[in-house]
């Protein structure tokens, strides 16, 4: 359809996908292979990569899929399969007219499991400096997330380590996150954490809150984390007050549509308060997340919201500045985006 090739053609800034997301089950495979990592024997999805894509058409929940999500990770060995798996994403990033990204990566997670910060920065580095060849009109940073399934303690060393290594020197590192289960976790368990960051000069920092716990916890990353962003942020919308700070303060929610119904947070697309969201001027992107394991690219996700919204053109003229506003590059490349 016509709004199918303006949404391809309309030029998109991602500020929300995890680089180990974008593993298709097919390079789990032949990565799995090629290192000699086993797989679970005792699941039956991990028969063959068909059988695995259809076991992610079944999550039940966030955590169900961390599940796998995490399995997935253990395949990743070398700088070349970090390099190899963003520059697969950049490629298809740039395909789909996507002009600026910023991609999450979780290094507490891999450097648990033996893999070096350093590996996997610098695969990615590599990656990042053959796309700026390859699609110079596309801009790309990363953002490290810390992770809420392991200590907190170990989100500290982790700051640390990063802060040690440079993060504030590293023009591509252009933030901090924090993401993985959330029920439970409220975010006063990472204020300490934050409070380092930003004492360490970080300015800019976001939290995944609200894409299965509730607005309060929205609330108190604003507070407690001194977040900027609020990633997928979708509970929001349940606490009028909160609504009204996200505006005041212009927080960006990068919202993840189709992310929220594989995980089971809404049902359908519809149930996304996309609508309330534009009316109350809260800002918001528009993300993949996983694209690898919720079946959908950044460009499906742009023509489901157009799909259940029916959005105008000055609809989407307000996302896209939103969307540049919020992103986590100098004023002078903004300008460009624009
Ligand atoms: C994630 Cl959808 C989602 N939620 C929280 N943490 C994540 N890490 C990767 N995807
Ligand atoms: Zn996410």
């Amino acid at each position: 359809s016509t709004l199918h090739s303006f949404l391809q053609a309309l030029p998109k800034c991602e500020h929300h996908v995890h680089i180990e997301g974008t593993l298709t089950p097919e390079m789990l495979f032949s990565l799995a292979a090629k290192n000699g990592i086993e797989l679970p024997s005792d699941d039956p999805a991990f028969a063959s990569p068909s059988s695995l894509r259809l076991r992610y058409q079944k999550f039940t929940s966030l955590d169900d899929f961390l599940r796998y999500f995490f399995i997935g990770f253990e395949v990743l060995l070398t700088t070349s399969d970090f390099e190899v798996l963003t520059y697969e994403h950049l490629k298809n990033a740039y395909s789909q007219t996507v002009r600026h990204t910023e991609v999450f990566f979780d290094p507490q997670v891999h450097i648990a499991r033996g893999v070096s910060y350093q590996t996997m920065l610098s695969g990615m580095n590599t990656a990042r400096e053959r796309a700026a060849r390859d699609f110079p009109q596309m801009s790309v940073a990363f953002i490290p997330c810390l992770v809420r399934h392991l200590p907190a303690s170990s989100a500290h060393d982790l700051a640390s380590e990063i802060l040690s290594h440079g993060h504030l020197e590293d023009a591509t590192l252009v933030g901090f996150g924090i993401s993985s289960t959330e029920a439970g976790r409220h975010p006063s368990l990472y204020s300490s954490v934050y409070a380092t960051l930003r004492q360490a000069g970080v300015e800019n920092l976001t939290a995944h809150y609200g894409e299965e716990g509730p607005s309060e916890y929205v609330a108190a990353a604003i507070s407690d984390l001194g977040v900027k962003r609020i990633d997928h942020g979708r509970r929001a919308i349940e606490d009028p007050s909160l609504v009204r700070r996200l505006v005041d303060a212009k927080v960006m929610l990068t919202v993840c549509p189709i992310s929220n119904v594989v995980l089971r947070g809404v049902q359908e697309i519809k149930d996304l308060p996309i609508r309330q969201f534009l009316d109350s001027g809260v800002r918001f992107s528009i993300n993949s997340d996983d694209p690898a394991y919720f079946g959908g690219s950044l460009l499906d996700n742009y023509c489901t919201i157009q799909e259940a919204f029916d959005l105008s053109m000055p609809d989407w003229k307000v996302i896209v500045r939103n969307s540049v506003e919020g992103s986590w590059c100098s004023d002078d490349r903004k300008m460009d985006l624009m």
